[in-house]
């Protein structure tokens, strides 16, 4: 693994190995949940290898909507998209995952320099990239594993004029609080000034089909949650039983999100890390909020952070949408 790039000098070549550029912090982040009352654990910690192949197991579900509407919408509006986002740019994706959607963009763009996908799950990252790399040899493919919640490395510009587009697309944006939602949105602009950000933002909906896409009846999402546990089966030698956990998730209508949770079924100790842990029946450890917008709170928010919300759209039946953001 190469270090950090200085950011002046010769270009890197393209297809550098991904840079791990911090331990993630999964044994004292669960720990620090488990000891916490109630208990969690923050919802990035889901997407080991295992979990990240979950988690595209569900973008493929009927009941989880978000996956194909979003892509339907970017292919729909492809080639307005790419003339917004301008020729020649440098495009960095936040929570890259499989890859899939930045395909669409990438074929519709003029002559796109970059793509910095980050990620906070390496080995998967790679496998991903290499399957990209192969198809877009003439790309700069820089990836990136990090958190991107914390501070991070990105490799120098190609160029000092370089123009930037951060794509944030899966409704990611929704697993912040508002506040924090701001904050991210704040630190994104910075990086991608004289640019913008294109992201993609679950909406508010009926309540039914939002349960529904976190309730699917294979148990996907359930899978997915628990594989909180699992992995710390694997990584911290805990001793989980998953059948003695349920999985949980409803619509908070107040809130304007999804909650999920890991609800215990019976009162049981269970061993992590050489640490004893209680759980009493009913008990739950949150795992994930997922934030719904409209398109008017959403634009909001972005102003709040500094943006200015440029364009919108969505599907008819108005289940998804997506946002371009410009960073003045
Ligand atoms: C990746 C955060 C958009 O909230 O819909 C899917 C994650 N959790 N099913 C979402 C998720 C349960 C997903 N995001």
């Amino acid at each position: 693994m190469s270090g950090p790039r200085p950011t002046t000098g010769i270009p890197a070549p393209s297809r550098a190995p991904a840079r791990v550029q911090h331990d993630h912090g999964f044994a004292r982040a669960f720990l620090d949940g488990m000891r916490r009352s109630p208990k969690r654990v923050p919802c990035k910690y889901f997407y080991d290898s295992v979990g990240s192949a979950l988690f595209d197991e569900i973008c493929d579900l009927p009941e989880y909507y978000q996956t194909r509407t979003e892509l339907s919408l970017l292919s729909a509006h492809a080639d307005e998209i790419a003339a917004i986002l301008g020729t020649d740019i440098e495009l960095i994706e936040f929570g890259a995952g499989s890859l899939t959607k930045v395909r669409v963009l990438l074929d519709a763009l003029e002559r796109p320099q970059a793509y910095i996908p980050i990620d906070i799950s390496g080995d998967y990252l790679a496998k991903v990239c290499a399957a990209l790399d192969a198809d877009y040899p003439a790309l700069r493919l820089d990836p990136v594993v990090a958190d991107f919640t914390r501070p991070f490395v990105l490799p120098a510009p190609i160029h000092d004029t370089a123009r930037r587009v951060g794509f944030f697309p899966g409704s990611t944006i929704g697993n912040f609080s508002p506040d924090e939602a701001v904050a991210f949105l704040k630190t994104a602009s910075g990086i991608v000034r004289g640019g913008g950000l294109l992201i993609g933002v679950d909406l508010v909906k009926d309540a039914d089909i939002l349960n529904a896409a976190y309730n699917d009846t294979r148990g996907v999402t359930a899978a997915f949650n628990k594989n909180l546990l699992a992995r710390a089966n694997r990584e911290l030698g805990a001793n989980f039983d998953l059948d003695a956990f349920a999985h949980e998730a409803f619509y908070n209508a107040a809130d304007s999100r999804i909650e999920m949770y890991l609800v215990s079924l019976l009162n049981q100790d269970v061993q992590i890390a050489g640490e004893t842990i209680a759980f009493s029946r009913g008990e739950a450890v949150h795992t994930e909020d997922s934030c719904k917008y409209t398109l008017e709170s959403f634009a909001a928010l972005a102003w709040k952070a500094g943006l200015v919300p440029r364009q919108a759209w969505c599907d008819p039946q108005q289940l998804f949408s997506m946002h371009w953001l410009e960073a003045d």
